[in-house]
C-alpha cells in the first residue's frame, strides 16, 4: 500500500538519519493571519527552526494529500489562498481526502500528521481549548482531545484569553496532558504572559524537557503542551486585550458566529481592535516557541 501522506525529501532524509525535525501547522498561516503577513511569518519561523538547527516540516493537505514539509512554492500558494482553503481539523481529513481537496491543518490534525511521519516536537502560536460558554455549546477544540492520544509535544504560548483557561487546563488534567512551564509557573495566556492560572509543572531548559518527553514516552502516554510565555518586550497589557476580546466575544455571538468559524473570526477581530498589535504580538511568540521546539528536538 501507498503511504497515506507525502513527505519531503529532506525532512525524510533528516528522520531516517535522526536528526530533528519540528512541525508546523498550517491553519495559523491561512485562517489565523492576514496576507501578507502571513506568508512572511511562515518563512520567517521555518527559518528560526533552522537556524537554531533543526529541519522545519509545515503540513497541510494539497489535492487531497497530507504533505508533511511544504515547499516554498506550496507554503506561499497556501498563504496567498488564506481563508479560501478549508481549515482542516481531524475529523476533515478523510474527506479531504477522498475529495482531493487543499487544506490548511490544525493543531489537531497536525499533530496526527507529524505522529504518522515519526516527527515527536510541534511549534505553533496557541492551542484551541474550552470555548468561553462551552456549558451550552459544547465547543471543546479538538486539539485537547488529540493531546490526550498522539505522543507529540506541542509547545505553544498557553492559549488565548478567548478561550475559558482554567475549564481548559481542567479538560487537560482529565485526559492525561501534562503542562510544562517553560521558566513559568501560569499558564501564559498567548499575548499576555500569565492568567492567574498556576501550573503544576515547571522546566528550566530544552534539556529538562526532553528529559521529561522521553520518561513520558518511555511510559507509552501521549501528548504534552510545553507553555512558553511571549517574550517581555512583546507582551501586550491584559486589560487592553481583555477589552478587545470582549468586544470581539459579542460581536460572535450577535452575528451567530460559532463552531470552526469562531477562532478564525475572533482572532482577526482582536487584531483589528487592538491595530494590529496582537499580530505583532502573534509574530514574535510564534517564533520564539519555533526556537524552542528547535532547542527541544535536539536535545531530544
Ligand atoms: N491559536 C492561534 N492561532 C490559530 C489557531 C489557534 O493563536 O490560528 C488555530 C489552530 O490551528 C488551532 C485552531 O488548532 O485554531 C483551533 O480551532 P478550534 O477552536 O476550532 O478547534
Ligand atoms: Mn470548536
Amino acid at each position: 500500500m501507498h503511504d497515506p501522506f507525502d513527505l519531503h525529501p529532506d525532512v525524510a532524509a533528516a528522520l531516517a538519519a535522526g536528526r530533528p525535525v519540528v512541525a508546523l501547522e498550517s491553519t495559523i498561516i491561512a485562517h489565523g493571519m492576514p496576507w501578507p503577513q502571513n506568508l512572511e511569518t511562515a518563512r520567517r519561523v521555518e527559518q528560526a527552526v533552522r537556524h537554531a538547527g533543526a529541519l522545519p516540516a509545515t503540513i497541510a493537505v494539497l489535492g487531497g494529500r497530507p504533505t508533511v514539509g511544504l515547499t516554498d512554492v506550496q507554503l506561499e500558494a497556501l498563504a496567498r489562498s488564506g481563508a479560501a482553503v478549508a481549515k482542516l481539523s481531524r475529523r476533515d481529513l478523510g474527506v479531504a481526502a477522498a475529495t482531493r481537496r487543499d487544506g490548511a491543518t490544525t493543531v489537531a490534525a497536525t499533530m496526527k500528521l507529524a505522529a504518522m511521519a515519526g516527527i515527536r516536537v510541534f511549534a505553533t502560536g496557541g492551542i484551541g481549548g474550552v470555548h468561553r460558554g462551552a456549558e451550552t455549546s459544547f465547543d471543546v477544540s479538538a486539539d485537547l482531545l488529540e493531546l490526550a492520544r498522539t505522543p507529540v509535544a506541542v509547545v505553544c504560548a498557553g492559549a488565548k484569553a478567548i478561550l475559558d483557561l482554567p475549564l481548559t487546563l481542567e479538560v487537560l488534567e482529565t485526559h492525561g496532558v501534562p503542562v510544562l512551564g517553560h521558566r513559568c509557573d501560569e499558564l501564559p495566556a498567548f499575548y499576555s504572559r500569565d492568567s492567574g492560572c498556576p501550573l503544576p509543572h515547571r522546566c528550566e531548559s530544552a534539556a529538562e524537557i526532553a528529559a521529561v518527553l522521553r520518561a513520558h514516552w518511555a511510559l507509552g502516554l501521549a501528548g504534552v503542551v510545553v507553555a512558553n510565555p511571549i517574550p517581555v518586550e512583546h507582551a501586550l497589557p491584559r486589560d487592553r486585550v481583555d477589552g478587545a476580546i470582549a468586544q470581539a466575544l459579542a460581536e460572535a455571538e450577535a452575528q451567530g458566529v460559532r463552531g470552526p468559524a469562531s477562532t478564525p473570526f475572533l482572532l482577526a477581530r482582536v487584531a483589528e481592535l487592538t491595530g494590529g498589535d496582537s499580530l505583532g504580538a502573534n509574530i514574535a511568540l510564534v517564533l520564539d516557541n519555533a526556537r524552542l521546539a528547535a532547542a527541544i528536538a535536539k536535545a531530544l
